[in-house]
């Protein structure tokens, strides 16, 4: 939509959606990053990316370095991650200030096991921000998750403490919480790498297991990382460059007939990834929650903000097979629509010599029970409201018609009761839809009357609801306190699009 039409459209919402609209506070608005308080508003657009600056490609895929654990009895995993401000060098011959966990963006990779207790000591040193680290995915005690409603201040230390119980391996990842700075901490840096292992992992260990977390950099023409514009606030903020561990399109080697183990992660804002891996075959073996039942041959998969997924790829044709993006229309509001197709993510170059002999994939990864039967149904639906007010452009993104209140409880939940959520998607864009605390299993998608079930039962804690669409997930929440409910894509969390709901015993 030009931005023109799309202010008219704004306008009319407005007419018809006042209650709504009203919900939206000013001090919200005047607290977000980007603000200007100069009486001009903020920028509309965001700037046109450098065209000066050159990010290297081609570079080998870095792995990223494991956080060293300092406990020495066995069974216990105990560090430090001190948030802070950092120089990192994207562009060549350019410094670019971050934000880091421990000088390092994306952060130290957390690699513990099931049975595990973890012991984290948090350090914010963000200046004048509150900050907290929510362990996204993860069964965690509520009081441990990072809740904005526990916020850790500027230049405090907190310790993060919880044990990981057994069947919970999976590809998790941390990053921050604080009310109404989400969104600009992770676009500023800090987002990391959570992997807890099973003694029993069932995938062959010659495939390797290589991380790749996508983040979404956009860097101004004097390197910095600009503040967030009104287009950012309203889609979601879309970068310039989509980063693998921190690199632009690395290159991996791998010999004729290699399979190979990815965990994918989108740590991004606002950016749905649709990927294929060019003529190399791809299955599914896990999910956000960790392993499928079975593996499930794809052609591509999408990986919408804050999804994972674990694939099994098969390199058996020699040559250069990419790692790329495809078209998907996830909606988008006035200007500067970011193009999504083809771009390259990972070179991966197969050799001409075939390698050592794969042992084959299981057809068996593990059992994943049916959740059930319900003890309630719940219905969420998303909505957004945008229009001119008095001092310029507004916006909310609603569930239920009611913007994210810190004091105020949603609903109200029993442990170890499992319930039916409906979320309806009454918005003009996708929204994908995060629970903390728990996973969840997705029964079905309605679109237009038609109702699918999904590929296969999976344990999530991100999924995406496209535009004009219903999701039915059950869900159980076994330990008790406030869990968040949000959009991630976090500009709309931020204006929002979350609620509480208080799990009672
Ligand atoms: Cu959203």
């Amino acid at each position: 939509m030009y931005r023109r039409t799309f202010l008219t459209a704004g306008l009319a919402t407005l007419a018809t959606g006042g209650h709504a609209l009203a919900q939206m506070k000013m001090d919200d608005m005047n607290a977000m990053p980007g603000m200007d308080h100069s009486g001009h508003g903020m920028a509309a657009e965001p700037a046109k990316p450098a065209a000066s600056l050159v990010l290297k490609e081609g570079e080998t895929l870095r792995e990223l370095p494991r956080l060293a654990n300092q406990a020495t009895e066995t069974g216990l995993f105990r560090a430090n991650l001190v948030a802070a401000p950092a120089t990192a060098h994207f562009a060549v011959g350019v410094e670019t200030p971050v934000l880091a966990y421990n000088g390092m963006t994306p952060g130290p990779l957390i690699e513990a096991f099931e049975g595990d207790r973890i012991e984290i000591d948090f350090v914010n040193d963000i200046p004048g921000e509150d900050s907290t680290i929510h362990w996204h995915g993860m069964p965690v005690p509520a009081d441990q998750d990072g809740n904005p409603m526990d916020p850790v201040a500027s230049g405090a230390t907190r310790r993060y403490a919880f044990d990981l119980p057994a069947g919970s391996a999976a590809s998790y990842w941390f990053h921050p919480h604080p009310h109404g700075k989400t969104a600009e901490q992770v676009y500023r840096g800090l987002a990391g790498v959570f992997l807890v292992r099973s003694k029993a992992d069932p995938i062959p260990a010659a495939y390797g297991d290589t991380v790749l977390v996508f983040t979404d950099l956009r860097l101004g023409a004097d390197g910095s990382i600009p503040e967030n514009s009104m287009v950012d606030l309203m889609n979601g903020r879309v970068g310039d460059h989509i980063l693998v561990n921190g690199q632009k399109n690395p290159a991996l080697d791998v010999p004729l007939g290699a399979k190979r183990r990815f965990r994918l992660y989108n740590a991004t804002n606002a950016r749905f990834l649709k990927l294929s891996f060019g003529a190399a075959n791809i299955v599914v073996i896990g999910s956000d929650g960790g392993l499928l039942e079975t593996p499930v041959a794809v052609e591509d998969v999408l990986l919408a903000p804050a999804e994972r997924l674990e694939l099994v790829v098969s390199f058996d044709k020699p040559g250069a097979m990419q790692l790329e993006t495809l078209a998907y229309e996830r909606g988008w509001m006035g200007p500067g629509k970011p193009d999504d197709a083809g771009l390259a993510l990972l070179t991966v170059n197969v050799s001409g010599a075939a390698g050592e002999p794969m042992p084959p994939l299981p057809e068996k990864l593990r059992a994943i029970a049916a959740l059930g039967p319900t003890a309630i149904n719940r219905r969420f639906v998303f909505t957004e409201k945008m229009g001119m007010g008095a001092s310029g452009m507004e916006m909310g993104f609603f569930i239920n018609d009611v913007a994210f209140d810190m004091k105020r409880v949603d609903i109200v939940a029993k442990a170890g009761e499992v319930e039916l959520w409906e979320v309806v998607n009454k918005a003009d864009m996708d929204h994908p839809f995060h629970v903390h605390g728990t996973q969840f299993q997705v029964v079905e998608h309605e679109r237009d009357g038609k109702v699918t079930a999904p590929a296969y039962r999976a344990w999530k804690d991100t999924v995406n609801v496209a535009q004009g669409e219903t999701v039915r997930l059950l869900l159980k929440q076994d330990l008790p306190g406030q869990r968040m409910y949000h959009c991630h894509i976090l500009e709309h969390e931020q204006l929002g699009m979350m609620g509480i709901v208080d799990v009672t015993v």
